[in-house]
């Protein structure tokens, strides 16, 4: 056993990975449920793709269930997203599925790098890169070990032809282009309007209308759906993270199509 050919092995192989996606079709910010959706069916078209994922472990809020029985909920739409994965659910009454919230991530996850999209944990995105015609046409990135450690390191960049913000209930990617940019983002007033108080079933309905373009090259996914446009929270049911991350790719696929 030879511990720097090991070494060689992992910076060798990270790297060739990590030069691949500096130049991607789809940059997706966020391996909760509804960024590694969208990333599999974008791989799945043979769209190149790649996930930014600030912590060690993939999942977001997907692995911890409800108040952390790892357990979640799926209406009928959501179930069909989740036996196309080949996750097993549960009828518990009618028109309700229950399913192993790891079972869940954890297949999904493989299931995207599968197909072909490249996931990288430990990386915060932590800026957008802007062009003259107000397109967002790449990512900031930086080691999360960088923040956490609050040191002065500069970033890197990679470029990507869409970016989807699928960062959950802070929004983060549109909260950034809002400040920065200024309140441009498709929403009543510019600016991320912020989630509203529980009501799964207005929540789930209306994830699926916000899931879209909010500013050129820039959709939403999931959570950041519904807080970026002031819709509802939903609390431990899931159907709406897959089914918006399913939309998501197909936005952005009908994005790279225009240019
Ligand atoms: C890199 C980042 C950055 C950044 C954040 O929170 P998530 O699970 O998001 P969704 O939308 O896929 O799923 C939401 C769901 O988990 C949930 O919270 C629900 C249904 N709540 C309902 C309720 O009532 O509370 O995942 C987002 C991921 C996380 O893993 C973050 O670490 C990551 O994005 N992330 N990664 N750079 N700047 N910001």
């Amino acid at each position: 056993m030879d511990e720097v050919i090991i070494s060689r092995a992992i910076v060798e192989s990270y790297m060739e990975d990590l030069m691949e996606v500096m130049e991607v079709d789809v940059a997706v910010v966020g391996a909760g449920p509804s960024g590694l959706v969208t990333a599999y069916y974008l791989a799945k078209k043979g769209i190149k793709a790649v996930v930014f994922e600030r912590q060690l472990r993939v999942g977001g809020g997907m692995s911890g269930g409800g108040m952390m029985f790892n357990r979640i909920v799926l209406q009928e739409e959501g179930k069909r997203i989740l036996d196309g994965f080949g996750v097993s659910t549960k009828e518990y009454q009618k028109g309700y599925y229950v399913a192993d919230s790891l079972e869940a991530i954890a297949t999904i996850c493989s299931r995207a790098i599968e197909a072909g999209a490249k996931i990288f944990n430990l990386i915060s995105v932590e800026d957008v890169m802007v062009r003259e015609n107000d397109k967002i046409t790449g990512l900031v990135l930086n080691w999360s070990a960088v923040s956490w450690s609050k040191l002065h390191v500069d970033p890197l960049t990679a470029r990507c032809k869409v970016a989807v913000d699928a960062t959950g209930h802070d929004a983060e990617i549109c909260s950034i282009v809002a400040r920065k940019i200024g309140p441009k983002l498709r929403t009543k007033t510019g600016e991320v309007m912020g989630e509203k108080s529980m009501w799964a079933e207005r929540g789930e309905k209306e994830i699926l209308k916000n899931t879209r373009e909010v500013y050129p090259g820039l959709v939403v996914a999931g959570m950041t759906a519904n807080a970026v446009f002031g819709s509802p929270r939903m609390g431990a049911i899931f159907g709406g993270m897959l089914l918006s991350g399913k939309k998501a790719a197909q936005v952005a696929i009908k994005l790279l199509q225009q240019g």
